[in-house]
């Protein structure tokens, strides 16, 4: 098995304590930090992404293959240039006000930075008018919410409603996510929906392009 294949199967296979060594023997053997990220540490996420979305992999699994890439992006970093990372998009992400559940929403942002999105997260239980400033402070591609309490739908409701009144930030995309979300709630406040980590990737990338 070659180093990149070796890194991959880190991702993979969670394997926190490993992968600075193998990024380390990596670059000392003269590969590139680009091919490192491409073709060892992302294609590992891929994998981790459709395994997610089978549900061949679970929440633990895959929190530790996103805590893997930490320890590994770590080594690579300071070694990557500038351009080396293509920016998939930008995301202000949030969970809504009234709300501190957050485990959904932080493995929604791994798997869309482990998909080349730069995260704003703002944290948890935060007002409209918060997530609006943002949006205008770092104009970003999409703005991403998520609830989990039936009562915080609302929160999230006003929220859009506030996005939609802001000449600055009505045209932002919106995708909405959590347990009492669905596309037909989604749709009707003006968003987009998506039920799951893995899924919000592909959404985040379809609305990008969009
Ligand atoms: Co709370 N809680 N909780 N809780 N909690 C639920 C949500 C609940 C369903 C439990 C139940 O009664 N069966 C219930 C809500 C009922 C309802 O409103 N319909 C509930 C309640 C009632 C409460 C309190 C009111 C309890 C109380 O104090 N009486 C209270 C509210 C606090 C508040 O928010 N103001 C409360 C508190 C808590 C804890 C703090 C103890 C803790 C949260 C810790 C934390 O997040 N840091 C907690 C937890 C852990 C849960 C359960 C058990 C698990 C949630 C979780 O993390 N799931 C939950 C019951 C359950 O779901 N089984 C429950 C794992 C996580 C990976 O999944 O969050 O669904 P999930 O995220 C998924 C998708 O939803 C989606 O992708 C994620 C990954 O696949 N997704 C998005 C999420 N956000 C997305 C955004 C997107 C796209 C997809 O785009 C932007």
């Amino acid at each position: 098995m070659d180093i990149l294949e070796i890194i991959a199967n880190d991702i993979l296979d969670g394997e926190m304590d490993e992968i600075a060594d193998h990024v380390q023997e990596a670059l000392d053997a003269g590969i590139a930090p680009k091919t490192i990220l491409d073709d060892g540490m992302l294609k590992g996420m891929n994998v981790v992404g459709e395994q997610f979305k089978e549900g061949e992999l679970f929440v633990p699994e895959v929190l530790m293959s996103a805590k893997t890439m930490d320890e590994g992006m770590e080594v690579l970093k300071p070694n990557l240039q500038e351009g080396d990372v293509t920016k998939a998009g930008t995301i202000v992400m949030a969970t809504v006000k009234g709300d501190l559940h957050d485990i959904g929403k932080k493995l929604v942002c791994m798997m869309l930075e482990g998909a080349g999105f730069e995260i704003h997260d703002l944290g948890v239980d935060v007002t409209p008018e918060a997530i609006r400033d943002a949006v205008k402070d770092k104009n970003p591609d999409i703005v991403g919410m998520s609830a989990m309490l039936t009562t915080t739908m609302l929160s999230m409701q006003d929220t859009v409603a506030l996005l939609k009144q802001d000449d600055a930030t009505k045209d932002t995309k919106i995708m909405i996510g959590g347990a009492p979300a669905n596309p037909d709630v989604a749709t009707e406040m003006g968003a987009n929906y998506s039920a799951d980590a893995s899924a919000a990737v592909d959404l985040a990338v379809s609305l990008v392009k969009a």
